[in-house]
């Protein structure tokens, strides 16, 4: 994390670009959706558990969705100081486009959001996005998942603008969190702008959860190396607004870099089981972690 003077805690994404890494993502296979969450049936509940992903058309109405990028533009315009003071502690924030910090001050509210990558925390501080995360069609259905009370413990907006979004490698969530591997997490992603593989929607590996942790490799993020990637099974997943994507926390997935004019704003929110307990970062990294494993990348 970068610190810019007369700019406290500004955050810098530090990722590394790659326009080839496109070809990773090339596939003709879209996934399909079901129309609502009153359509989900027990069936479509197995098929998440087997197939690790589920998509949930209309999920959230059109003012919903509206009142949801107001909520994200706010948060991005400074209008709740205490959104970016938590930046100090990493409870919140937002993360800008490492080109961005010297833009910043003359950019307009509508203009900031395509220099940003990512806002993490913002349940607490806008609860016009607390709405989408807490929405109860939604939790209800990931209780049905579970099998017991979820609880949510991440919130991010990711954003890909117009044609500089990032890619984010091929890897698996728990990869990430100090919580077991075999732990139900469910990760939620909500288009907020119609999501297509040009502006960088998701893509899945269907069952790829099935065959447990792989080794993550700091390349151009923490990621599963690219040779691993089983890239004849891709799925993509376009979304329209308010379209959602539950996805298993050890599926494999990842996102394009943008080629599109148009960009791409989606809020991500994780919930574990209640039941479910944090593990130490030294058990994390020795699941996850390539060290001692004899694997190259
Ligand atoms: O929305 C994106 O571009 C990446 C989402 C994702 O897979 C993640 O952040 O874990």
């Amino acid at each position: 994390m970068q610190q810019v003077k007369d700019a406290p805690a500004l955050w810098l994404d530090d990722g590394i670009a790659d326009p080839a890494a496109v070809d990773l993502y090339r596939t003709t296979r879209t996934a399909d959706g079901v129309a609502g969450f009153g359509a989900v049936t027990d069936d479509h509940v197995a098929r998440f558990k087997s197939e690790g992903y589920l998509v949930v058309e209309d999920a959230f109405s059109p003012a919903m969705v509206a009142a949801a990028i107001d909520g994200l533009l706010d948060l991005i315009d400074g209008q709740r100081p205490d959104f970016l003071d938590g930046q100090q502690v990493n409870a919140s924030g937002i993360q800008f486009e490492a080109g961005a910090a010297d833009l910043l001050p003359t950019l307009s509210r509508d203009q900031k959001q395509d220099v940003v990558r990512k806002l993490i925390g913002f349940v607490e501080h806008e609860p016009r996005l607390a709405a989408v995360a807490e929405y109860p069609p939604l939790v209800d259905l990931v209780t049905r998942i579970m099998g017991e009370p979820p609880v949510m413990f991440q919130d991010q907006a990711l954003l890909k603008p117009p044609l500089i979004g990032r890619e984010k490698p091929w890897h698996q969530d728990i990869a990430f969190f100090t919580l077991p591997a075999d732990a139900m997490i469910v990760g939620v992603w909500v288009a907020l702008d119609e999501a297509t593989p040009e502006n960088g929607c998701m893509h899945v590996i269907p069952g790829s959860h099935r065959a447990g942790p792989v080794p993550h490799f700091q390349r151009r993020d923490w990621q599963i190396c690219d040779a691993d990637v089983a890239v004849e099974e891709v799925v993509a997943v376009p979304l329209k607004p308010g379209s959602l994507l539950l996805f298993h926390g050890l599926i494999h997935h990842g996102t394009p870099p943008s080629r599109s004019s148009n960009r791409r704003r989606a809020l991500q929110i994780h919930y574990k089981p209640e039941s479910v307990a944090r593990i130490e970062e030294e058990e994390r990294l020795a699941v996850f972690g390539s060290e001692g494993k004899n694997v190259t990348c």
